[in-house]
């Protein structure tokens, strides 16, 4: 399905007078409102591939009809995404899930809808069925050289898949850890796992970057060997500037504090990506902003403040991914809903008053500072998102038109009703 501009502009047009009215009355607010919008334009948030499905739990799958068969279609459903929102110019793919096999073909559609390739995921979570080893025992920290050679070569592999697309990262994801006390010589471990990493860093091309995904736990419940971000650092660190860590939101455990966490990377220029859901729990991959969306603009306050003392360039000096999956939700619903929470989180991030804010502090003037805050918070920035989002030939409510062009209706017209995405 393709979504002509005219059906947008149509959409649009209906709803001008009511986001006009809204948007007026926040530009009176805001002193630098087009300068906002100028930067919210630019950002883009990357859409996995495998998060077009509707994810598997350990236990169920439940298909929503109309999934993406393959990577083309996968490519075209995040164009429909882009198109709406124009915020999601860019796709992850996981390899070996979405091997691409026509490079050239792959290029070209992804250009016709307006995406690039960002960071390349690699898999040595799971057993492929043509796989001669089992990564059951782990990967890159594994006892036997023979496995963790076989994944340093699947990941040099995914690198050279990523180099025809025009990818410029690699992020690596390891479930690698123990179950039960003893299993596992951690050091060795480490060990094992930097001399393996160090492989594949060896491997990477001069302008790209490796990120090292970290996680509390899961799969393995005792110990995971890139487990917090002190362990990721270590590894960043002792491979090198072109690795750097990627935070997940979910691979915490409950209650730590993010953004002290974001902080501390980007001071140390070791922040190099970011993966967004939400979660109660644990690792939930629910969508962004659902539960807790005053962390995430805490988190973004943070980024934007680091990011800004490092004149980094928000839009394009880190990796911005969503990374959610799950069985309820219409998965393109879910990403319009993550996308926007993150582009208001954002928004709201650019609001604080950052010279009042660093008066506070240095006045100890707590009640002051948090005010700062939550001043910015509080504001209704759906309008100012709309603003960027109409300039750039998106839709007002990306959400509404969806619904009014019953998307998923012709998806499931044209793939049928019992389609399952590769991937999980
Ligand atoms: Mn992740």
């Amino acid at each position: 399905m393709i979504i002509e501009q005219y059906r947008i502009d149509e959409y649009n047009h209906i709803n001008n007078k009511e986001h006009q009215r809204k948007a007026e009355f926040l530009r009176s607010e805001i002193a630098n409102f087009d300068e906002l919008v100028q930067k919210l334009i630019a950002f883009q948030i990357a859409i996995p591939s495998w998060a077009l499905g509707t994810g598997g739990t350990r236990f169920a799958r439940f298909s929503g009809g109309g999934e993406p068969r393959n990577l083309e279609e996968k490519m075209a459903d995040i164009g429909l995404l882009h198109k709406l929102n124009q915020s999601s110019g860019a796709i992850s793919l996981h390899i070996p899930w979405d091997i691409p096999e026509d490079y050239a073909a792959i290029r070209q559609l992804a250009a016709q809808y307006g995406l690039t390739f960002d960071a390349m995921n690699s898999n040595t979570f799971q057993d492929q069925p043509d796989q001669a080893l089992s990564y059951k025992f782990g990967s890159m920290q594994h006892v036997d050289k023979a496995v963790r050679k076989q994944a340093v070569d699947h990941n040099i592999d995914v690198i050279r898949h990523g180099v025809e697309l025009g990818s410029k990262s690699l992020t690596v994801w390891l479930s690698d850890g123990s179950c039960f006390p003893g299993q596992l010589n951690f050091r060795n471990a480490f060990q094992r796992t930097l001399e393996s990493l160090e492989e594949v860093y060896a491997a990477l091309p001069s302008d790209w970057k490796m990120f090292v995904e970290y996680k509390a736990f899961e799969p393995n419940f005792y110990s995971t060997t890139v487990g917090d971000w002190g362990q990721s650092y270590l590894y960043a660190s002792k491979l090198g500037p072109q690795a750097y860590t990627l935070v997940d939101l979910g691979h915490h455990l409950p209650n730590a504090n993010i953004e002290q966490i974001v902080s501390l990377l980007l001071m140390e220029g070791k922040l190099g990506g970011f993966h967004f859901n939400d979660s109660k729990y644990g690792d939930d991959d629910l969508t962004a902003g659902s539960l807790k969306p005053y962390q995430l603009f805490l988190i973004f306050s943070e980024l934007v403040d680091g990011m800004d003392d490092r004149r980094m360039n928000h839009a394009s000096d880190l990796g911005w991914m969503i990374d959610a999956s799950h069985n309820v939700k219409d998965p393109l619903e879910d990403l319009l809903q993550s996308v926007e929470a993150i582009m208001i989180a954002y928004a709201q991030a650019l609001l604080v008053d950052r010279a009042a804010l660093a008066a506070a502090q240095e006045k100890n003037d707590v009640a002051g500072a948090q005010e700062i805050l939550q001043q910015a918070f509080r504001t209704d920035v759906r309008p100012l998102v709309a603003e960027a989002r109409l300039r750039s030939g998106g839709a007002l409510s990306p959400l509404g038109l969806y619904r009014a062009l019953g998307v998923r209706d012709e998806l499931i017209k044209e793939r049928g009703l019992k389609t399952v995405a590769t991937g999980l």
